[in-house]
């Protein structure tokens, strides 16, 4: 019988939960729709060098999806069938911190080889309910929350069954592999049962996130991004299809030099039909508005020193406190070409940014290395544009202590990090190239 590896779970996943997506949310197939068509016209543009940070073949493809959860248990539980797919968790986030505050922690299941990556790169910004965390829910409100939660069901015993063996086994056999595909895919479909109205407004005083999470008794794909070549063409190009996009675009600037990290925006959360349970037992129906449509353009992957350059440069503009979206980005764009090299070059000799070298006609070639991650403070300003109020957090009390080993012990898998595997790739390339060249890796470069 046919077997289907990791990546081919990972690829057909991802097509099958982009058709889910769209049937759910018909705005995200128009942004599939321009997305394609602005990577298609940067390419015929730009020729090969649009290319530089991913074939359009892979972008056309590329997704990141996002989803929340409740309880260790379930992030232990979707860890596994994530890993079925080749995806593991990397990285970290507190967005408990961020100036939305919002209660959550996160990690990113996303391949972690440079071949599993241009294989299928799909990737799952994932987060978990802080639900100790009494800056957000008194102690009575808690034990309540995590009795909810320990009492349903997201995923089903056996798609964990089968992901348990597909982790095993490395990949399934075909007719395995469609039900593992089918019912990981269900697991993350809007649910049409009625949410329990007085439960879910009380979590939502304290927070819309919490209330997503934790106000119904399944989960749901929040957003699924798409990667464009150009970012403020797509933006420029959603507007003028009637469709109301946020008002900035969060990350670096447009600007003459190197595209660095991530840049994001969206379009605003529309309103979706939902059925709701009212105290007296009646079903009536009514709107919620919690998913967004995101789309992201990325850019080479910096280094420590590199990323404190981009924290500090972000940490600046925020504390201008402008007050437009035009404002902000000429601060952006005026912080960015003082404290920024304008050429990759530049970066590269400064040691600010990741690269990897190739011997091409006994020429060493230089090529960015791509960042496959996140930004807490851009994905808190996603979560603020979206949200009708920020998170109500409560000053006066201490916050749980909540780090990258808590996390991992609490899903028990390492969380990967992400400096440490650009680094390697890049130094790995070094040692290839030194080595067919005879000479140390520290002259090749920089
Ligand atoms: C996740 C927000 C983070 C991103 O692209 O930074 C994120 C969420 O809304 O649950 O997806
Ligand atoms: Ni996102």
């Amino acid at each position: 019988m046919t077997h289907v590896s990791p990546w081919q779970l990972r690829a057909a996943f991802a097509r099958r939960l982009s058709d889910m997506y769209g049937a759910e949310v018909p705005a995200y197939t128009t942004l599939l729709e321009v997305s394609h068509a602005v990577n298609a016209d940067v390419v015929a543009a730009r020729g090969a060098d649009a290319e530089r940070l991913g074939s359009l073949d892979r972008v056309t493809a590329e997704r990141h999806g996002a989803i929340r959860l409740g309880t260790p248990r379930e992030m232990t539980q979707v860890a596994s069938v994530f890993g079925a797919m080749g995806m593991h968790p990397v990285g970290f986030y507190d967005l408990r911190e961020t100036a939305s505050a919002v209660p959550v922690i996160s990690t990113a299941f996303r391949p972690v080889d440079a071949d599993e990556l241009a294989r299928n790169p799909f990737r799952v910004f994932t987060s978990m309910l802080t639900t100790a965390d009494r800056r957000f829910f008194s102690a009575d409100l808690q034990a309540r929350l995590e009795s909810f939660l320990a009492a349903r069901e997201v995923f089903p015993p056996r798609l964990l069954a089968l992901a348990g063996r597909a982790e095993a086994e490395v990949g399934l056999g075909a007719t395995d592999a469609e039900e593992f595909l089918t019912l990981a895919v269900a697991a993350f479909e809007l649910s049409a049962e009625p949410v329990d109205r007085a439960w879910y407004d009380e979590l939502e005083a304290v927070s819309a996130v919490a209330a997503d999470i934790g106000g119904v008794r399944s989960t749901h794909v929040n957003h699924l991004t798409p990667r464009v070549l150009d970012i403020d063409d797509l933006y420029a190009r959603m507007s003028g299809r009637g469709i109301t996009m946020i008002d900035d675009i969060q990350g670096p600037p447009a600007w003459e030099g190197p595209d660095v990290l991530l840049r994001q925006t969206s379009f605003r959360a529309l309103d979706e039909p939902r059925a709701f349970r009212q105290p007296d037992g009646t079903v009536t129906h009514d709107a919620l508005r919690v998913r967004f449509g995101e789309v992201e353009a990325r850019g080479v992957a910096l280094t420590p020193a590199g990323r404190e350059v981009y924290d500090r440069a972000v940490a600046e503009v925020a504390g201008r406190g402008l007050a437009t979206a035009e404002q902000r980005h000429a601060a952006k764009l005026e912080v960015w070409r003082r404290d920024l090299p304008a050429t990759e070059a530049g970066l590269a000799e400064r040691g600010l940014a990741y690269f990897t070298y190739d011997l091409v006609d006994d020429e060493v070639v230089r090529t960015p290395v791509v960042y496959e991650d996140f930004l807490p403070q851009s994905a808190a300003g996603i979560f603020a544009s979206n949200l009708s109020h920020d998170g109500v957090r409560d000053l006066d009390q201490a916050g749980v202590e909540r780090d990258a080993d808590w996390l991992a012990g609490a899903i028990g898998r390492d969380l990967h990090d992400p400096f440490e595997m650009y680094a390697a790739q890049s130094s790995a390339s070094r040692a290839r190239v030194a080595a067919e060249l005879g000479v140390a890796p520290e002259a090749v470069g920089p």
